[in-house]
């Protein structure tokens, strides 16, 4: 009975999937059909030098990114998902922005609640995999930990059977979804196992049938919180997409391409998320407060804090949380965070110091004039907010990044299958062809 009961849950998102799919392939197909080869942009060699920066040539459906109004999922942002999906308290239950992400639709709060306890009774991991994360070296850094756990959820994968039996490329998404699902039910007990491990006592607590994601994950790591679950629907719904073009969701789709499985394709782009201009930025902008907070106590003027921000820079090292590649205003995740703090935090010196550097640091990055956003982005907040809470081993936030990413890059990998992309391949040149290239051009 409950077997029976999950499968026609389940198939409500599949239904609702299979529909609008066939309406975005048709719309695909005519796209191409009368339009395929209609010039929609150029090309300067400067963007060519800076790794195809800003060039439009990329499909993503859950996301956009608007350099002055921020990221929108499917249309509405953030502030407008908070108001609009189903929430538990007062935050989006990440389910509903993931199955705003996959569908294009604003769950109705019984749909939340199907994708939840789907999630839920998939949340477990086989003994081998928590054998073989229980097994890795303690110091090995926890992003290496999440993309060996993710990539070994790979082993039967539904997509990697589809391809191997005689099933129809019109269908691989089906198999893409229960991969994608498996993917996000299952990465908050790998991360959990991973800081367990490495910075307690590696015992853990089992997932819960009854617990949202958000929930799931704070208990697992240690939490009996409420606030801090609150905070983590947060942090899960902030993290959870960044359109199509950032490193590690760009890494994803390309890797999916190949029509590896969503496992292995993530896995790669976790190890993209954990470079230090990427996502390991939250954890180096934690440390650098820290450092900062120590030097300075806890009731510092703007002076004491651009004292420390100049010797940053004389050092030649980007002030990190700041900047970013395509937003040109304070990140509104970062307002958010902000937001945040004053509604559920009412003193807190790191996070007063968070404060006052968005006070300090824009205009000293004006005035050395080389970043293009001199503006925070979502990592200068997100540790401090952690840190709150007690979640201070920084050396893990990334991972937390990547459990909520997996979000995003994962319905992205649905509709990439869904609307039959097919593998990704530019052209690189040598500099002496760009060279020749300009010089035809300019002739
Ligand atoms: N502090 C000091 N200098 C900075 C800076 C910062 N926060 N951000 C940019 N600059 C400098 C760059 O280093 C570059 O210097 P160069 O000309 O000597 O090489 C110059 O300004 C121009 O850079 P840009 O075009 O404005 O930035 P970008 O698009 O090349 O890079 C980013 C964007 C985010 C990598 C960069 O701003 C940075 O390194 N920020 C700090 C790290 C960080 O917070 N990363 C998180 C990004 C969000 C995320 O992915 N999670």
């Amino acid at each position: 009975m409950a077997c029976k009961l999950l499968v026609r849950k389940f198939q409500s998102l599949r239904v609702i999937l299979e529909e609008k799919i066939t309406v975005n392939r048709e719309r695909v197909a005519k796209l191409r059909r009368d339009n395929g080869e209609t010039v929609i942009d150029q090309i300067t060699a400067d963007q060519i030098v800076k790794g195809m920066r800003g060039m439009r040539a990329l499909v993503n459906e859950t996301s956009t990114l608007d350099p002055y109004s921020g990221i929108k999922f499917r249309g509405l942002t953030i502030p407008e998902c908070q108001a609009r999906l189903p929430k538990k308290h007062n935050q989006p239950l990440p389910e509903s922005v993931y199955w705003l992400l996959l569908t294009g639709d604003i769950p109705t709060p019984s749909q939340a609640e199907e994708l939840r306890s789907e999630l839920a009774s998939r949340a477990s991991l086989p003994q081998h995999i928590e054998d073989m994360l229980n097994s890795l070296p303690k110091s090995l850094h926890p992003m290496v930990q999440l993309s060996i756990g993710v990539n070994s959820l790979c082993e039967g994968n539904q997509f990697d059977k589809a391809f191997k039996s005689d099933c129809k490329r019109a269908d691989y998404w089906k198999s893409a979804l229960e991969d994608a699902l498996n993917l996000v039910a299952k990465i908050p007990r790998i991360a959990a196992i991973i800081y367990r491990n490495a910075f307690k006592d590696g015992k853990i607590c089992a997932p819960s049938q009854s617990c949202d994601l958000a929930e799931n994950l704070g208990r697992m790591l240690g939490w009996d919180d409420p606030n801090f679950f609150e905070l983590l629907r947060l942090y899960l719904t902030l993290h959870s997409d960044h359109e199509g073009g950032n490193v590690s969701a760009h890494t994803t789709h390309l890797v999916g391409s190949g029509l590896c499985d969503v496992f292995r394709s993530y896995s790669s782009g976790l190890n993209a998320l954990a470079g230090p201009l990427h996502g390991l930025a939250n954890q180096e902008v934690l440390k650098w407060l820290i450092e900062l907070w120590k030097i300075v106590g806890d009731n510092p003027t703007e002076d004491d804090i651009r004292k420390y921000v100049e010797g940053t820079m004389k050092k030649g090292q980007v002030v990190p949380g700041y900047g970013h590649a395509v937003l040109r205003v304070p990140d509104p995740r970062f307002l958010i965070e902000l937001e945040y703090k004053k509604n559920y935090i009412q003193n807190d010196p790191l996070l007063n110091i968070v404060e006052l550097c968005y006070k300090v640091i824009p205009d000293m990055l004006k005035q050395q004039g080389k970043a293009k956003n001199p503006y925070p982005n979502v990592d200068a907040g997100s540790g401090a907010l952690l840190h709150h809470y007690g979640l201070r081993e920084y050396e893990f936030f990334t991972v937390l990044f990547g459990v909520s990413r997996a979000i995003g890059c994962s319905a992205s990998q649905v509709w990439d299958r869904a609307l039959l992309l097919p593998i990704e391949r530019p052209i690189s040149l040598t500099l002496e062809s760009l060279e020749e290239l300009v010089q035809q051009a300019k002739s």
